[in-house]
């Protein structure tokens, strides 16, 4: 089992994963590291996986339906090229099975307005112009919840943005539950940690790197080449001090912290390890080392993703496929949720 679970609940729910990331623009190395690599070690433990293409919150915000429909292939062609294996995990894509958002407009009716006010993405996304935002970008955790509880999903594996939205599922779960008097939907656990829950943007350590940032030298995209890569580490902010041989000599640093951090997380080493070797060199010596690291895990996958790119009858029989067997889970779920409820 992955380090990072953080407890052992969940009583008679098998152990099953599910996780997803919106089509919504290119990858980036946060999404990679704080979401997808985890999606992949899971999927070799001891769980059951579904792996999701989030098209319908992608659509919270406007998209070009061509580029759209690019988005969602590129994703899931990155999610096997990362290493998720079709014959091991349930890969689909979120449209595809309506019980998402059958159960979506059930959790609706279950949240309540006060919970969803302090959901703090919303605030960041909707920024100043709240009152223009979709009612789906509001509604989005419900919609989440949905996705998660939709397969009894017993782990969630996410980056540390993604916590709040977790709790907001399981208080629903937990709402629902009562309502009804019935321990019908688990009670989720996030997995969330490691040294990259958490990829700040290159350009300002105190910002997650986001595939929506308007500066493309604030991340590292996955189709990004090996001269990108160094271009935009060499560029990456940092300050005038050496580094440190302890985790401690990173604090109040927050962009020496990121570059370090996703150092440590592309070899899978923890922070003490990496800072017990490369304590007391300066960043020119220590940015090369980071873009060997960087290129030599992304640039395997960014080919890969092009190959399966060049078949896209297959990629599509890969998501029909998942969405088939994704379904067969989600019916019987959302059915008896209606029986619950009075509905049928
Ligand atoms: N910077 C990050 N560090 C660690 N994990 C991250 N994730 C996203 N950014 C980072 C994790 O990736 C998964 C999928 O995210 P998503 O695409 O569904 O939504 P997001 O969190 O809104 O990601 P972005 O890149 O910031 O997208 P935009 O710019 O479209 O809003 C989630 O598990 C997330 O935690």
């Amino acid at each position: 089992m992955s380090e990072a679970v953080q407890s052992e609940p969940i009583g008679k729910f098998k152990k099953r994963v599910f996780s997803g990331v919106q089509p919504s623009g290119g990858l980036t190395l946060g999404n990679y590291l704080g979401a997808i690599k985890r999606f992949v070690q899971m999927q070799n433990d001891d769980y059951e996986t579904i792996y999701c293409v989030v098209d319908l919150h992608a659509i919270t915000v406007w998209q070009n339906p061509k580029m759209l429909r690019q988005n969602i292939r590129e994703l899931a062609a990155s999610f096997i090229a990362s290493g998720l294996d079709p014959k091991k995990s349930i890969l689909f894509n979120q449209s595809a099975v309506p019980e998402h958002a059958q159960l979506g407009w059930v959790f609706n009716c279950v949240a309540r307005m006060g919970w969803m006010q302090r959901m703090t993405q919303f605030k960041d996304k909707a920024g100043k112009n709240a009152q223009n935002a979709s009612l789906g970008l509001f509604g989005y955790p419900a919609l989440m919840a949905a996705d998660i509880l939709a397969y009894h999903a017993t782990h969630v594996p996410v980056g540390d943005d993604q916590k709040q939205h977790l709790e907001l599922t399981r208080d629903i779960a937990i709402k629902f539950n009562h309502d009804y008097e019935i321990d019908f939907f688990p009670v989720t656990e996030p997995v969330i940690g490691g040294p990259a829950a958490r990829v700040m943007s290159l350009r300002d350590g105190t910002k997650k790197m986001s595939k929506s940032d308007p500066s493309d030298l604030s991340r590292i995209n996955m189709t990004d080449n090996s001269d990108m890569i160094a271009n935009k580490i060499r560029k990456a902010k940092t300050d005038q001090y050496g580094l440190p041989s302890e985790p401690k000599g990173l604090e109040g640093r927050a962009e020496a912290q990121n570059l370090v951090s996703i150092y440590a997380a592309l070899g899978d080493q923890s922070l003490e390890s990496v800072l017990s070797e490369i304590g007391g060199k300066q960043f020119s010596d220590f940015k090369p080392m980071l873009v060997e690291r960087a290129t030599a895990v992304l640039s395997p996958i960014s080919s890969e993703m092009g190959r399966i790119m060049q078949d896209i009858p297959q990629l599509d029989k890969v998501l029909n496929d998942g969405a088939f067997k994704a379904k067969s889970l989600a019916e019987p779920i959302l059915k008896k949720t209606f029986d619950i409820i009075g509905l049928n």
